[in-house]
C-alpha cells in the first residue's frame, strides 16, 4: 500500500515539474514570438551535418559581430557604417545553456578546431545601433537593440529530423531499403540478415536486443566514417550516447514484408514502437521545437568538398538528406500574425563551407556543385516568396591566395612547415564517372587554425564572412 502511495506521490511530483517547465517553456516561445513579431529579434537557424563546420561558422560570426570595427574595417558598408554601434553576447536564460564562444575562441587561437558538439546550446547576440529617428527611441537611451538568436547542436540530431514525420513501420521501410542498396549492403550483409531473422511477433529477448543494439550502432559509426548522411537513430552516432538514458531501438526488418494485425505488448514489435515512439517525442520533437520552429533566415551549411572527398555515395545521399530535412519546414513570407503563430522560413541560403581549401581560379565550381546538389531540396520543398541564395566562404581561413608558376595558388603555413595545396579539378555541377575518377584517392588536407591574433586588435583572416555578416544583418537597415 506505501509503495502505491509513494508511487502516486511520485507521479504527481513528476506532472507538476512536467507542467511547471511547460509552463516556463511556453513562457520563453510566447516571449521569443513577440520579440520576433515587432522585429526586435532575429532567429537564424544554422542546419549543416556532422562535421559541417557549424560551431566554427558561429564562433567565426560572432567574431565578426563583437569586434565589428576590427574585423570588418575593411568591408563596412556604408549603411551600417552610419548607424552600428555594438554588438555583445547577453544571457537571457538561466535554464538554456550558452554557446560557449570564449572557450572556442580560446581554442582557436591555440590553434586547435572547436570539438564535435555534443549538446545543443544557444547564442544570443545584442546589436545596438543609432535609432533613425526620434520616434524609433522613444525611450530616449540612444540606441535600439535588436537580438540574433542562433542555436549550435550536433549535426547528428539534425539526421533524426525526418523521423518526426514518420512512423516506426515507416522507418522500417525505410531501412530495408537502404539495407538493399550500396554501399549499405556491401558494409553490412550479416547485420542485414540477423535483423531480418527476428520475428517481429515473438517474445522480446532483452539480451539478444542488446548484443543486436550494439552490432547495429556499431554499423552506425561506420555509416558516418564513410560519410553517410542518413543514420538513425542518429544521437547513437555520438560517441557520448548512453543506451541507458537513450531510448535504444533497431529496425525489424522483417515487419516491412508483413503488416501485423494484432502483435502482444511483450512482442519485438510492440517493444520497439514503444521506443521509437518515446525517442521520436522525447527527443526529436522537442528538438525541432526548440531550435527550427522560429526560425527567420535558415543557412544550410555544406561540407561540398568532405563529400567529393568520400566519392558518390556520399554526395548522393548529402542531396537525399537535405532534400528530406529541408521538408520539414515551411517557407515563405510572413505577416505579421505568422510570426506569433505559424512561423515560416523567410530566407534561406545555402552556404558551402570550408572555401579556403579550394584554388582561386575553381571556386566558381564550388558555386555550381552547390546549385546542382540542392537543386532537388529547393523543387521539393516549397519556397514560393522565399529568398534563395548561395553563398561560399571560410570562417577560418588556414590557407592564403599566392602565385606559382604564373598561376593563383594556395599557400599553407602548419607550425614550422609550409607547402603548397593542389586538388583535382573540382567538377562543374554534379559529377560524372570521369569527375569522379580525377578525384580517386583525393584527399582534403586536414589543415589547423594559422596563428590567430587577439581578435580585438587585428582581424581574423576568413573568405566571405564580411558577406554572410551583410547579408544576415541586411534587413536591419532596410
Ligand atoms: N579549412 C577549414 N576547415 C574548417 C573550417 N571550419 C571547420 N573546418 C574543419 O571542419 C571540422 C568540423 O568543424 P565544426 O565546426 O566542428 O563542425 P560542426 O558542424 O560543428 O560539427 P559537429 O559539432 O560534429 O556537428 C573542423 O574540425 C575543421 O577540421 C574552415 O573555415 N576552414
Ligand atoms: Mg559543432
Amino acid at each position: 500500500m506505501s509503495s502505491t502511495i509513494n508511487r502516486f506521490r511520485q507521479q504527481l511530483n513528476t506532472g507538476a515539474k512536467r507542467t511547471k517547465d511547460s509552463a516556463r517553456r511556453f513562457k520563453e516561445k510566447a516571449g521569443r514570438g513577440i520579440k520576433r513579431a515587432i522585429g526586435q529579434r532575429s532567429c537564424i537557424a544554422i542546419t549543416g551535418f556532422s562535421g559541417a563546420g557549424k560551431s566554427t561558422l558561429l564562433a567565426s560570426l560572432v567574431n565578426q559581430l563583437v569586434n565589428m570595427d576590427v574585423q570588418q574595417a575593411q568591408h563596412l558598408w556604408p549603411d551600417l557604417q552610419n548607424r552600428w554601434l555594438s554588438a555583445a553576447l547577453i544571457s537571457a536564460d538561466q535554464a538554456i545553456a550558452e554557446y560557449p564562444y570564449g572557450a572556442h575562441l580560446a581554442k582557436l587561437r591555440a590553434g586547435e578546431w572547436p570539438a564535435s558538439t555534443q549538446d545543443l546550446s544557444r547564442c544570443l547576440i545584442e546589436i545596438r545601433l543609432k535609432p533613425r529617428s526620434r520616434l524609433e527611441d522613444i525611450s530616449g537611451k540612444g540606441y535600439v537593440s535588436h537580438q540574433v538568436e542562433i542555436w549550435d547542436y550536433p549535426g547528428e540530431w539534425l539526421m533524426d529530423l525526418p523521423l518526426a514525420s514518420m512512423g516506426y513501420e515507416q522507418w522500417v521501410s525505410d531501412c530495408f531499403v537502404h539495407f538493399n542498396n550500396e554501399p549499405r549492403n556491401t558494409l553490412a550483409p550479416e547485420l542485414y540478415q540477423a535483423l531480418l531473422d527476428i520475428d517481429p511477433v515473438s517474445v522480446f529477448e532483452p539480451e539478444r536486443f542488446d548484443a543486436l543494439f550494439e552490432r547495429y550502432r556499431a554499423f552506425l559509426m561506420q555509416c558516418k566514417a564513410e560519410g553517410l548522411h542518413i543514420i538513425n537513430p542518429g544521437r547513437f552516432a555520438l560517441a557520448s550516447a548512453d543506451k541507458h538514458q537513450l531510448p535504444a531501438f533497431i529496425p525489424l526488418l522483417a515487419s516491412h514484408q508483413h503488416k501485423f494485425e494484432v502483435i502482444s505488448p511483450n512482442s519485438w514489435a510492440a517493444e520497439m514502437q514503444r521506443r521509437y515512439k518515446h525517442y521520436v517525442a522525447g527527443y526529436v520533437k522537442p528538438f525541432l521545437t526548440q531550435v527550427f520552429a522560429q526560425v527567420d533566415h535558415q543557412l544550410v551549411l555544406v561540407d561540398l568538398l568532405g563529400s567529393l572527398e568520400q566519392g558518390k555515395y556520399s554526395l548522393e545521399e548529402l542531396r537525399r538528406s537535405l532534400t528530406r530535412v529541408l521538408q520539414l519546414f515551411s517557407y515563405g513570407k510572413n505577416r505579421w500574425l505568422d510570426k506569433l503563430v505559424a512561423p515560416k522560413v523567410e530566407q534561406l541560403t545555402f552556404v558551402a563551407s570550408k572555401l579556403d581549401c579550394v584554388l582561386p581560379n575553381q571556386r566558381s565550381h564550388l558555386a555550381e556543385l552547390m546549385r546542382a546538389v540542392v537543386a532537388e531540396s529547393i523543387q521539393s520543398a516549397r519556397f514560393e516568396s522565399t529568398e534563395v541564395d548561395h553563398l561560399e566562404l571560410a570562417a577560418i581561413a588556414c590557407t592564403q591566395v599566392g602565385s606559382r608558376l604564373d598561376r593563383p595558388a594556395l599557400f599553407v603555413q602548419q607550425g614550422e612547415s609550409a607547402a603548397w595545396l593542389s586538388h583535382p579539378n573540382l567538377p562543374r555541377g554534379w559529377p560524372n564517372d570521369t569527375d569522379w575518377a580525377k578525384l580517386a584517392g583525393w584527399r582534403l588536407p586536414l589543415l589547423l587554425p594559422p596563428s590567430l591574433p587577439d581578435p580585438r586588435l587585428k582581424p581574423w583572416p576568413n573568405v566571405n564572412m564580411a558577406q554572410l555578416c551583410e547579408h544576415l544583418l541586411g534587413d536591419l537597415y532596410a
